[in-house]
């Protein structure tokens, strides 16, 4: 059996105690411990003369690490990854900055990551690319002759065809996906996008292009046992007692977050401001915590959206704290995961209200999270991928601050039975769809796909 290739923007960040720390690594752990591999991405490193790429070993995973310069970091990373295809495919067209010359230097950098793994790649490896800085990476090695199994899972949801359609180079971008054997999204229904674009039926199988190729949808997933039990051992950690402490009687609301244009932050504190101003018995008596630590500081319209959350949570402290409250605690640094299972169990609310996002594990982490005998509410924007599975959770429409604010109230007052079944519903989603399903499941149809040339 050849090994599995994973090919991802960055490689894992190597840390002492737990070997790897990182969503992707998480997500591919229990793979990644079945069979040899080779991890090939970025190293983080930006210099003029950047490190050329290096390996190191993590069990049976070898892992190929390079540096960008600082013009391939300009136009690759910061511009047309995250300046035009997140925003875009988040449906934030405003914030979309496209620039000719970043998508030519987008494509250069992705022949690099080719180069790079065709020096390494055997003839019987399986490929599997991650998510949106890599798209024409298959086309690519595919012109090199390159005939092994190539799938492409992306993270982020994929658009509807007319708002994809505003991306001047769509058709090249779709042109490029038709060159991998399997094109996975998070949801059925960014499948169903991407088919209705194409215009060639629904899958799985599809014709474009003059390529036949398969596309679906696979929900990614957490390691659920494993979440539950980090959340009920350091409940009583550190971290857990003292933010119980300084909680005390009040009820907990929490949002964790990378800040980020797509985590509708803005709205959410506009959605706790709406609650608090229509329920003024509730002050006093309640604790938001919102965890958003800074991503992408490097994007210019990131630290706009920070300036803008400074100043909304500012005013909303004014107006409401108290000498001995203060509604909003709003935090722009990261914590380690232990601490944050033990956070999210102590909330009775857990406030996940993206404007739009591939799937959102924060959301399945908050039900791992729960005790059994008394769980949290979770209110859940119905743009999250996660919005399909977990039927259980209050939706909302993130747009619609008033509908935060009501979710919040009838969370806080939902009755003791309500809780118990709607978090049920919901946990024995998230144990039964793991991480480990999503990924032996997309490998097995990767497996499968026949990946014929149609012409
Ligand atoms: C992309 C897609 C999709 C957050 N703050 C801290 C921290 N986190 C962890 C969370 C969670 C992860 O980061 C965030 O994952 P999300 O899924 O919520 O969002 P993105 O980062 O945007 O991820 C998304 C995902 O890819 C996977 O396919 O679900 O839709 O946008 O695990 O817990 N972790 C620690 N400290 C923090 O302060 N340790």
């Amino acid at each position: 059996m050849g090994r599995l290739v994973v090919v991802s923007n960055r490689i894992p960040v190597a840390t002492a105690r737990v070997g790897a720390t990182g969503g992707l690594a998480v997500a591919l752990a229990d793979v990644l411990a079945r069979q040899d591999a080779l991890w090939i991405g970025w190293n983080g490193d930006v210099a003029e003369d950047p490190d050329p790429p290096s390996s190191r070993r993590m069990r049976r995973t070898e892992i190929v690490g390079f540096g960008l310069t600082p013009q391939m970091h300009a136009g690759f990373y910061a511009g047309f990854s995250n300046a035009v295809l997140w925003p875009l495919f988040h449906y934030r067209l405003g914030l979309v900055e496209y620039r000719r010359e970043d998508y030519a230097v987008y494509n250069e950098v992705n022949e690099r990551f080719a180069r790079i793994v065709r020096e390494r790649l055997a003839p019987d490896d399986t490929l599997w690319v991650h998510d949106y800085h890599l798209i024409p990476l298959a086309r690519i090695l595919r012109r090199q002759g390159v005939t092994n199994r190539i799938g492409f899972f992306l993270h982020i949801p994929w658009p509807a065809a007319e708002v994809f359609r505003s991306l001047p180079v769509h058709r090249d971008l779709a042109e490029a996906l038709a060159h991998y054997d399997l094109v996975g999204f998070q949801t059925a229904s960014h499948a169903h996008q991407f088919a209705d674009y194409l215009g060639s039926g629904e899958g799985p199988s599809v014709e474009a292009f003059g390529r036949r190729f398969e596309i679906g949808g696979f929900p990614i997933g957490i390691d659920t046992q494993q979440f539950a039990e980090m959340a009920s051992k350091s409940a009583s950690g550190e971290a857990g007692a003292r933010l119980a402490e300084s909680t005390g009687n009040r009820a907990l609301v929490i949002g964790v977050d990378r800040l980020d244009h797509s985590k509708g932050l803005p709205n959410r504190i506009a959605g706790f401001a709406n609650f608090l101003a229509r329920n003024p018995d509730w002050h006093g008596r309640v604790q938001y915590l919102q965890i958003a630590p800074v991503s992408r500081g490097e994007v210019a319209n990131y630290r706009a959206l920070r300036r803008e959350l400074d100043g909304m949570a500012g005013r909303l402290n004014g107006k409401y704290a108290e000498f001995d409250w203060t509604p909003l605690r709003y935090i722009n640094r990261g914590y380690p995961r232990k601490a944050l299972a033990a956070f999210y169990r102590q909330a009775r609310i857990g406030l996940v209200t993206p404007l739009r996002d591939g799937m959102n594990l924060v959301a399945k982490e908050y039900v791992a999270a729960q005790q059994a005998s008394d769980p949290g509410v979770l209110v859940l924007s119905e743009f999250a991928g996660a919005a399909a599975e977990l039927s259980g959770a209050l939706k909302v429409n993130p747009y619609d601050a008033d509908a935060i604010g009501d979710a919040i109230a009838q969370g806080l007052a939902m009755p003791f039975e309500e809780r118990i079944a709607r978090w049920k519903a919901d946990y024995a989603t998230v144990e039964a769809n793991t991480a480990g399903v999503w990924a032996r499941g997309y490998l097995a149809t990767l497996e499968a796909a026949r990946g014929l040339i149609a012409a």
